[in-house]
């Protein structure tokens, strides 16, 4: 399994890429499972307006839960790993990170998030790691039912705006007016999948939890696997942006 280069182009450009049907179907049915078993029951967990979420401490996120045994989790899909080590050529490691229930609100209109976040080393108080991201849904995600949103491009933003001015490496540059005024264009992607599709993210591109107005819960699982030697280059702002990728 591997990417095509028009896949790779669109990654690079981008910075995601959808990857269609990576995960078989006994593993989608295993997670689904595992979900019942530790959670009972959810399919009746509704995002209520101005009240207590149902369960919401419960499922909102869903920080320290794992697929198990390991073989099962996300990383480990063979298909997915093979395109993780394309891209990384076997320097990105790690396991998966947290599986994220949106609940359903379809009382409220469907609406696009203000703003996105940068996970990786660009990130909040710089403590992620220079990473690859991964997420998948574990049911199908219709158009307006809490896909991920992702600014396409705003890798390459970021990192434009720090070469110009890398003493704003100190995460100071999220509101730099210069920055704001540069991603102020990009018009925001909501990412709807199949379940099984993987989307491989760069860490750091913009992105947000949206809005879920449809009927179900949104289960999300999002991994990031740091850079093995990625506290050798914290400070980094490359004339390549790929300089750390096989890409
Ligand atoms: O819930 C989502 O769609 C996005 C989650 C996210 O940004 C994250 O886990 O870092
Ligand atoms: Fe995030």
């Amino acid at each position: 399994m591997a990417l095509t280069s028009a896949q790779i182009a669109a990654f690079k450009a981008l910075g995601y890429v959808v990857v269609r049907n990576l995960i078989q179907a006994s593993v989608l049915d295993n997670w689904r499972a595992q979900i019942r078993a530790k959670f009972g029951d959810l399919s009746g967990a509704q995002k209520a307006v101005g009240s207590r979420p149902q369960h919401r401490a419960d499922i909102a996120i869903l920080r320290g839960f794992r697929f198990s045994p390991r073989e099962t989790q996300l990383a480990q899909q063979p298909k997915v790993k093979a395109i993780v080590d394309q891209l990384g050529g076997g320097q990105f490691c790690g396991e998966d990170g947290n599986l994220r229930l949106l609940l359903p609100e379809p009382q409220r209109e469907w609406h696009l998030p203000d703003r996105g976040h940068i996970d990786g080393y660009l990130g909040k108080r710089r403590t992620m790691p220079f990473l690859l991201g991964l997420a998948t849904y574990i049911y199908d995600v219709e158009a307006r039912g809490g896909g991920t949103v992702f600014w396409p491009g705003s890798h390459i933003t970021s990192w434009e705006f720090l070469r110009k001015y890398p003493g704003h490496l100190d995460r100071s540059f999220k509101e730099h007016p210069e920055y704001l005024a540069m991603v102020e264009d990009i018009q925001p992607v909501e990412v709807p999948a199949k379940a099984g599709d993987v989307i491989f993210w760069h860490c750091n591109i913009l992105h947000e939890t949206s809005h879920n107005a449809s009927n179900h819960i949104r289960y999300g699982l999002f991994a990031r696997l740091p850079h093995k030697d990625q506290e050798m280059f914290q400070d980094e702002i490359p004339a390549d942006l790929w300089k750390r990728w096989r890409i």
